[in-house]
Formats: structure tokens, sequence, C-alpha cells
């Protein structure tokens, strides 16, 4: 089952991007109408332990290349980043390197479709320096989406 679920080949790609308990998971469970925990797969299609998405990162470490996809809507794939915390220059040149290989990409499934970005608005400051910088360096008309 884990090997069909990659196989099929018109599938949306999503990136989410969220800091922790934003609610990712939550909307993701929404759109493919499940409570379950989406099936992980690196990017060359081996399947993860569940493990990987633990905020620890449990056994493995989760890379915003894993891919992420529910039984219950498998034309849907998502990529999973943990939002830019403050002073997460680190993270943002990740996302900008996941950015521009899926640019690179020549195959249409491999492409990336949409951004998601969570943000939580029950929060003092609902969006940090980090994110600001994200908007502005990786928003439509500066080249890199
Ligand atoms: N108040 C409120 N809580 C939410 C909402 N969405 C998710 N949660 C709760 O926030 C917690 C974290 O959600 P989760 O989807 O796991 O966040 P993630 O870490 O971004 O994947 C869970 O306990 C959810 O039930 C929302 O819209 N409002
Ligand atoms: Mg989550």
């Amino acid at each position: 089952m884990a090997a069909d679920l990659r196989k099929k080949v018109h599938r949306f790609r999503i990136l989410v991007i969220g800091r922790a308990n934003a609610g990712k998971t939550t909307i993701l469970q929404k759109v493919c109408n499940t409570t379950d925990q989406p099936e992980i797969f690196d990017k060359e299609g081996n399947k993860l332990d569940q493990d990987v998405l633990k905020p620890t990162g449990g056994r493995g470490i989760h890379s915003i290349n894993n891919e992420m996809i529910f039984q219950s809507n498998p034309g849907f794939v998502f990529h999973d980043s943990r939002g830019f915390e403050a002073g997460a220059d680190n993270k943002l040149n990740l996302v900008k390197g996941f950015l521009d290989s899926r640019l690179k990409e020549q195959k249409l499934d491999q492409q990336l479709h949409a951004i998601w970005y969570c943000l939580p608005l029950d929060n003092a400051r609902p969006i940090s320096n980090a994110e600001e910088s994200f908007f502005a360096e990786c928003g439509t008309g500066k080249g890199v989406i």
C-alpha cells in the first residue's frame, strides 16, 4: 500500500509552513477529510517511521524534502516546514533552497504548486522578523517563486 500511495502520477504538491502548533497538521487532515496521520516518505520514496514528525525529531530528523501523503487523499503531497522562529536564518535558507530546487524540476509532479502559510492569530506577534524576511525575499516578483 505504501508504494501504491507514491505511484499516483498526477499529484498536487504543497509546502505547508508554520510554527510548531500553528495548526498545520489539523488543516491538512481537514483538507484530506481524515483524522489519520499521513504516511511519510523521503525524497527517494522510502517509507519513514512516524517518529520523524514528532517535535523532538524522534529517531530521524524531519526534512522539508520528506513527502507526507494521506491515504484518504493521495492526490495531494505535502511538505512540512517548521516555520520561522526568531533568529531562524538557517531555516529561511533551507526553505529558499527547497523552493529553488523545486523550481528547477522538469517534471510537473515534482514541482511545487502552492505554499500554504499558517499564522496562529492568537499570538501577540503573529508575524516574526524571520517571517517578514521570508515574505520580502520569497514573494512573487522577486524571481524566487
Ligand atoms: N484554538 C485552535 N486550536 C487549533 C486550531 N487548529 C489546531 N488547533 C490545535 O492546536 C494544536 C496543534 O495543532 P497541529 O495541527 O498539531 O499543529 P502543527 O504543529 O502546526 O502541525 C492541536 O492541539 C490542535 O487541536 C485552531 O484553528 N484553533
Ligand atoms: Mg504537525
